[in-house]
């Protein structure tokens, strides 16, 4: 039996698909192996359906077949496929034993057409490579990773990293603070500090994200790597503060606490007969709590020893702070009191962040206004010391992520001029739809939406780039862009952001409601937005391209102003710990200078991600989708009803429905006259011969307009344009028409095995 892929079933084995021999078998086929494989009836035979390396290839490409394929080939441990320009990489859950091995990379990068081996990440990582020298305009590439959390984004981001990190190693070492190391060793590490101050456990992944980045591995004119360049997007920064129910903090506090030596801890002020609020469930150890591996990729990146005592002490300062507690005042003009559990921790606090712990305390309790040219000081309630405690841990926190990121920049950036070219890997947050979301769901789906378009874009063109080498128009293939969706969330002069931002930018306190009213007033034109007749909540409804979102709008237009008080500024710039002052110095001339109080987390937002759009736009895409087999995050489980929902949430059912809008099956003339000959050849009207040895297009493209003119005649009175064209080596069929030429045939073929059986009857 063989292949519809192009490949002969007896080179794809179960398990064997995993490892090293079988790419070295794919490498091997021949050329005239390839293409009279696919001799067989197109519909899909459920016993092959692992065989299929490419999702476009399953005729007719629907979501049923498609999710039924994925699922046979996860059964069989095939973890990769390809769905035409898009790589779909199905989470093991378990590690794969030299998948990933030094080996196999070598064998992808050496070999001469890499994507004659099995669908692998590293065909992906192999191809931009050798675009890059391609000299076709753009030489630059992105991979775009994306998938819903867990689903093995940054693992497949990581593995591209190690890919080129080995396959594109050059000589070249970066000395700074002191310390020298390979450039490839430093890249990696620059992920290894990232992740325990960016990634936390969440009850969907023990190492979940909790930021978007895009990293430009750059490379010299002999494609070496030579350093690289980190963007970061949006870092959860609230979790530092409220840490979700049965969700851990960042995994730096649990480093810290779990691997800090007795001496460290001391000096930390963190003995175990504490409690820290901001560590929930710190009992739960996980394999990302290696704190000695943070402290080494510190040390390779050239943090030192005083740099990264700094650090620590500041973070061991906010879990301190944590711990502080207010009890409300009885009378207004007073501010509310420290709870006195909490008196030890305010001035173990003010001495980790090497503040006074006094002005700490009036910080936090006191508010100063501004009227006209005067200032005034009013108490806080018990409610507003909380929301400021919160906003100056989340603020050092954000401060110092943002600070590691600028160094790691330093560290592995190369010399402008010893690099030419640059490959990005972008690994962000997938689409997101809770129970309840706000600001941060309506940003990250906002997000989705923009890569989405870029997507859409990109697959329609290689779609376009197959129709016009195959001599057809391309006027019929009509689709669903989501532009308009796009205009709701972000267009300009109405939009939900613009509204938004109006209403963050008046100085009242926002009204969930009203804003409704104005949401539903000016933007009631755009089918993409609705409303619940009869909620109580106020909120509004997006239609995203992968499915409704319902958005909260209680609390939004605070968390887009996203304040904070100057006065606790002002604290942190007295600080006596230098990297504080140094990670604060520089916010007081941006505030003043460029008014950033003004500048809402939504406006932030959009222009980052129009700035990696424009990059995006400029280099050559390939997208990987990470899909996460089941929720339980167990091995080898495949619930289609999780799948499917991520296929259609990461575009490829929309990618599906594009390529299905046109002619969903593609046939090779060769092929569809050896499958199909016979319809003409007992047909009714048919005395025509199909000789198979007759080679030559033209001649095969006659042979096959016979064939389908006898099954139009027989089965349709449309035109046969509209289910058929005939390009110049492969047919373009709709799915009616594939199943109407099927069943022919099986009619044909059982009409002769019932003759054979009466001969043979007879002759006995
Ligand atoms: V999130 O949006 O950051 O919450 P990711 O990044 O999509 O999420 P991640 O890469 O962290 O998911 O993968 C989750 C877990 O799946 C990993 O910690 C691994 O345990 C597991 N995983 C993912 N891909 C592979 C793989 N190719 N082989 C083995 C894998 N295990
Ligand atoms: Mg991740």
């Amino acid at each position: 039996m063989n292949c519809a892929d192009g490949r002969r079933n007896v080179r794809h084995g179960g398990a064997e698909a995993m490892g090293l021999n079988h790419h070295v078998r794919g490498s091997q086929m021949s050329q005239s192996d390839s293409v009279d494989e696919d001799v067989q009836a197109f519909l899909p035979d459920q016993d092959q359906l692992h065989t299929y390396d490419d999702l476009t290839k399953v005729n007719p490409v629907t979501p049923t077949t498609v999710l039924k394929c994925l699922q046979a080939r996860y059964r069989m441990k095939v973890f990769y496929t390809h769905a035409g320009c898009t790589l779909v990489a199905l989470n093991p859950f378990q590690s794969i034993p030299d998948l990933y091995s030094l080996d196999v990379m070598k064998e992808y990068h050496c070999a001469p057409q890499p994507q004659e081996f099995k669908p692998h990440i590293f065909i992906v990582a192999e191809k931009a490579y050798r675009n890059v020298r391609s000299q076709l305009e753009p030489v630059d590439q992105s991979l775009v990773v994306s998938g819903e959390s867990g689903a093995g984004k940054t693992w497949t981001s990581r593995c591209l990293m190690k890919y080129y990190a080995t396959v594109a190693a050059s000589s070249s070492v970066l000395k700074s603070q002191n310390t020298v190391k390979r450039i490839e060793r430093r890249v990696l590490d620059s992920n290894s500090l990232m992740e325990p101050f960016g990634n936390a456990c969440t009850l969907r992944n023990h190492n979940s994200s909790r930021f978007g980045k895009y990293i430009q591995l750059q490379l010299d004119r002999c494609q070496l790597l030579v350093g690289a360049s980190v963007q970061t997007y949006l870092l959860e920064k609230t979790r530092v503060s409220c840490q979700p129910a049965n969700e851990r903090n960042f995994h730096i506090f649990y480093q810290m606490w779990n691997g800090g030596t007795d001496e460290q801890k001391k000096q930390w002020m963190m003995s175990h007969d504490q409690c820290f609020k901001w560590l929930p469930n710190s009992e739960v150890l996980i394999e990302e709590d290696c704190f000695q591996d943070t402290v080494e990729a510190m040390d390779h990146l050239g943090i030192n020893a005083e740099k990264q005592q700094q650090i620590f002490r500041i973070l061991a300062g906010i879990l301190h702070l944590g711990n502080l507690g207010f009890s409300s005042s009885v009378d207004e003009s007073q501010p509310c009191n420290l709870d006195e559990k909490a008196k030890g921790f305010l001035h173990r606090a003010a001495e980790l962040l090497c503040v006074s712990a006094e002005d700490l305390q009036t910080c936090l309790r006191v508010q100063t206004l501004r009227a006209g040219k005067q200032n005034m000081l009013k108490p806080c309630s018990q409610a507003q010391c909380i929301v400021r405690r919160d906003c100056l841990a989340k603020l050092i926190y954000a401060q110092l992520f943002e600070w590691l990121v600028i160094f790691i920049n330093k560290s592995i950036c190369a010399d402008k001029f010893s690099w030419c070219n640059f490959i990005g890997v972008l690994d962000v947050y997938g689409f997101e739809c809770f129970h309840i979301n706000n600001l941060e769901q309506l940003c990250i789906n906002y997000a989705n939406e923009k890569l989405q378009q870029h997507f859409v874009a990109h697959y329609l063109k290689a779609q376009q780039e197959d129709y016009v080498s195959e001599g057809l128009e391309w006027s019929f293939i009509k689709y669903q862009d989501n532009q308009s969706c796009l205009d709701l969330i972000e267009g300009s002069p109405l939009s939900v952001f613009s509204l938004l931002n109006e209403e963050s930018r008046l100085n009242r306190d926002s009204d969930a409601r009203a804003l409704k009213v104005r949401l539903e007033k000016e933007l009631c034109g755009n089918a993409n937005i609705s409303w619940h007749k009869f909620s109580q909540v106020p909120h509004f409804t997006v239609a995203h391209y992968a499915g409704k979102v319902s958005y909260q709008l209680e609390g939004m237009v605070e968390k887009n102003k996203d304040p904070v008080p100057p006065e606790l500024i002002s604290l942190l710039q007295k600080s006596d710990n230098q990297l504080l002052q140094q990670m604060f110095s520089q916010h007081q001339t941006e505030n003043s200078t460029k008014g950033l109080s003004k500048v809402t987390v939504v406006s932030k937002f959009k222009n980052s991600l129009e700035s990696l759009m424009k990059i995006l736009h400029a280099t050559t895409p390939h997208y990987t989708r990470c899909i996460k087999p089941n929720p339980e995050c167990k091995p080898l489980m495949f619930k289609k009803q999780e799948v499917v929902v991520q296929l259609e949430a990461c575009g490829i059912v929309e990618a599906i429905h594009i390529s299905a809008a046109g002619f969903p099956v593609r046939i090779s003339f060769k092929s569809f006259v050896q499958c199909y000959g016979l319809i003409t050849k007992y047909s009714k009207s048919g005395s025509v011969r199909v000789d198979l040895e007759v080679d030559g297009a033209t001649t095969l493209q006659s042979e096959v307009k016979k064939i389908i003119s006898v099954v139009l005649q027989e089965h349709f009175s449309e035109p046969s344009t509209a289910l058929v064209h005939c390009g110049n080596t492969k047919v373009f069929l709709t799915q009616i028409l594939l199943e109407s030429l099927e069943s022919q045939r099986k009619r044909i073929l059982s009409g002769c095995a019932f003759s054979i059986q009466c001969c043979w009857r007879r002759y006995q």
